[in-house]
């Protein structure tokens, strides 16, 4: 062949190998989304969605609120880091929500999303997150979609299989994914078996003032526990955890913590537990602790310590806590809509393991244990289960149900969703999804009563699904129909940090209690404004406080001169509009701090300190009118030693 004759070759065979992508490709694609998909995700405008799903932000320590089925992003709720959009965390009276006992805590690492439920059922009250980093969990009002509450949890690091509420909200648990000394203490890490404990936290919410407060903790073995869920209907009583590292590694834990065939269950009967302390056998323990609370009148964040809690050891109350041998290195565990099922996803199993709640208080009944650890006894596997679901995909995380009789569990490993029939544990469909899921979520997907109209895969990796965006590209969200036997991919949107878990709600059940803004006449911050013959400057020493009405299209005073170098100015904005989505914002010229976001009728503070004479402008930061660009003022700043008098 001459070169002529090998070029011809070459161009026919690269333009059949493209033909051949193109076809393929496109078959390809046609399998994944195919026929009326648009119509099914397309919400006209105007319209609106008809579910909120709330997903966790991750490292971004927030949530994100999107609609479904159309994927789009509506909001932003702070809650453990500091938002400058909104200026949560930064302004005066937002900044106490941030407080720990390690100080202010301006991030943390948000995973899982939990809605208060009544009867089993998300009410469209609350959401709660947990704070993974510094321990904590936050309350988030569904009315206003502000943070409301945040407590730390003492004794515990790593606060990742945590909030999961029993059945009426009556406690949010959490669970320590490290265990570490406790109290807390400065041993040699190799003395981890010997001094490193876990602990699982019940924190009550008070029904008459809907506040939180750390009821108990349990003592528990050193491992690592990783996630939870309560028991609903027959199970009430119960929550489970699952915990990894049996084997009590504190190193390598890749190869060191996965030797055994089997970790842990570990299923807590709460009603015990709360008897036990009433009877006192909780024992007292020190330990700091901060719980801030948003006061909705004040807008102002409080903080109170708390410095002791009371600590259940196993050893000291019978009946109280049980494992349940499950394979291996377990991750999710979630209790079915009957609450007989406790299926458990092994991340390096190659089943899924289904206990029965019947068969685990019967194997109790007739004591099948399996000697015990730390007065903790452990249950025989085969008394427990009820079956096992096979060939479940690898890497088993996390499972949802629709219902009607159908689990969905992730598959971390080989990407896909896999639908399986509760009481066969037949695998009847399977999907893949792009790419490595974590969590999934179906509307009520863990509650006794889901609305299993779609699954949500909440991706980590999403490499060649998206326009490259640098060296990180976004994660992502995609909507399975599964009303059907067969489940259909409808969409992919990208989220807001990294989606770990997320849930959602039908859109009806929030937008009735959705508050369009906050009286004026109610409000009753320290530093209100209630009307613009008020707004006023008063020095206090170095202390400046400058009493600054908004109303469209103006602040009210708007020409503030006689403030000098080195005072510490407050600016306390009062937003007088009493109209909904009317905020306004303010920021003023070399502010070393956030802008304010001030909700209609609400007063937001924000601390200025010049470090140079002249003239500041400052200015509404939020659009509010035709004549928002005139919504303006100046603040003239003198020497030190001037005497400019003060005037406004
Ligand atoms: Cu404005």
């Amino acid at each position: 062949m001459n070169n002529l004759n090998l070029k011809k070759w070459l161009v026919i065979g690269a333009s059949f190998i493209a033909v051949a992508v193109i076809y393929f490709g496109c078959q390809q694609s046609k399998d994944v989304v195919s026929g009326d998909v648009a119509a099914q995700v397309y919400v006209a405008p105007g319209s609106y969605d008809e579910f909120y799903l709330f997903a966790s932000g991750g490292f971004s320590g927030q949530i994100a609120v999107y609609g479904l089925p159309s994927g789009r992003h509506f909001k932003t709720i702070s809650v453990f880091s500091q938002n400058p959009e909104t200026g949560y965390g930064y302004s005066e009276e937002t900044k106490a929500m941030l407080n720990t006992s390690y100080g202010f805590n301006p991030w943390d690492d948000a995973h899982h999303p939990e809605f208060s439920m009544t009867d089993g059922v998300p009410d469209g009250r609350f959401i709660f997150i947990n704070a993974n980093n510094t321990p904590r969990v936050a309350r988030i009002d569904l009315s206003t979609f502000e943070t409301k509450e945040i407590i730390e949890i003492p004794n515990s690091a790593g606060n990742h299989a945590s909030p999961f509420v029993t059945e009426n909200t009556e406690y949010i648990v959490a669970s320590t994914r490290f265990s570490v000394p406790i109290p807390n203490a400065d041993v040699p890490i190799a003395s981890y078996k010997e001094n490193f404990k876990g602990t699982i936290s019940f924190i009550h919410l008070d029904p008459k003032t809907e506040m939180m407060n750390l009821a108990f903790q349990i003592l528990v073995p050193g491992f690592n526990y990783d996630l939870a869920h309560a028991g609903k209907g027959p199970s009430h009583d119960w929550a489970f955890f699952t915990s990894y590292n049996s084997e009590g590694a504190n190193t390598l834990l890749e190869i060191n913590a996965s030797q055994n065939d089997k970790d842990f269950v570990a299923a807590v009967n709460w009603k015990l537990a709360e008897q036990y302390v009433k009877e006192g056998k909780a024992k007292t323990y020190s330990a700091e602790y901060y719980r801030n609370y948003y006061d909705d009148n004040k807008h102002l964040a409080i903080s109170t310590k708390n410095n002791e809690v009371k600590v259940l050891d196993p050893k000291d109350c019978p009946g109280m806590i049980f494992y349940l041998p499950t394979p291996k290195s377990p991750h999710g565990v979630d209790v079915d809509p009957t609450g007989e099922y406790i299926v458990a996803g092994g991340k390096l199993a190659t089943v899924i393991p289904v206990h029965s709640f019947t068969k685990f208080l019967k194997a109790i009944e007739e004591k099948k244990f399996d000697g015990e650890i730390n007065g903790i006894p452990i249950l025989q596997y085969d008394a427990v289960v009820a079956g096992e679901v096979k060939d479940p995909g690898l890497g088993p995380l996390h499972t949802e149900f629709d219902g009607k009789g159908y689990a969905y569990t992730s598959a971390f490993i080989s990407s896909e969703i896999v639908k399986w029939k509760i009481g066969t544990w037949e695998v009847v469909d399977r999907i893949p999804v792009y790419y490595s899921i974590g969590h999934l979520c179906i509307p009520g997907g863990d509650s006794k009563s889901p609305w299993g109209k779609y699954v949500i895969a909440l991706n980590k990796i999403t490499k060649d699904r998206y326009l490259p965006t640098g060296p990180e590209i976004c994660q992502s969200a995609q909507l399975i129909d599964i009303s059907g036997d067969k489940m259909k991919l409808l969409l992919d949107f990208p989220t807001v940090g990294e989606p770990h878990y997320a849930q959602a709600i039908p859109s009806e059940l929030l937008m009735k209690n959705s508050k369009k803004f906050y009286k004026i006449e109610e409000n009753q911050n320290p530093y209100k404004t209630g009307s613009e013959k008020d707004s006023r400057v008063e020095r206090n020493g170095k202390d400046v406080h400058i009493y600054l009405t908004a109303m469209r299209s103006h602040f009210s005073p708007d020409n503030i001169e006689g403030i000098k170098v080195g005072d510490n100015v407050y600016f306390h904005v009062t937003n007088l509009e009493q109209d909904w989505d009317i905020p306004h914002g303010f920021a003023v010229k070399g502010l070393n701090n956030s802008e304010l976001l001030v909700m209609p009728g609400e007063t937001k503070t924000i601390l200025w300190k010049p470090t140079k004479f002249g003239i500041y402008p400052f200015y509404c930061t939020d659009f509010c009118s035709a004549l928002h660009q005139e919504m303006q003022g100046y603040v003239r700043v003198s020497p030190e030693n001037s005497n400019v008098q003060l005037s406004y």
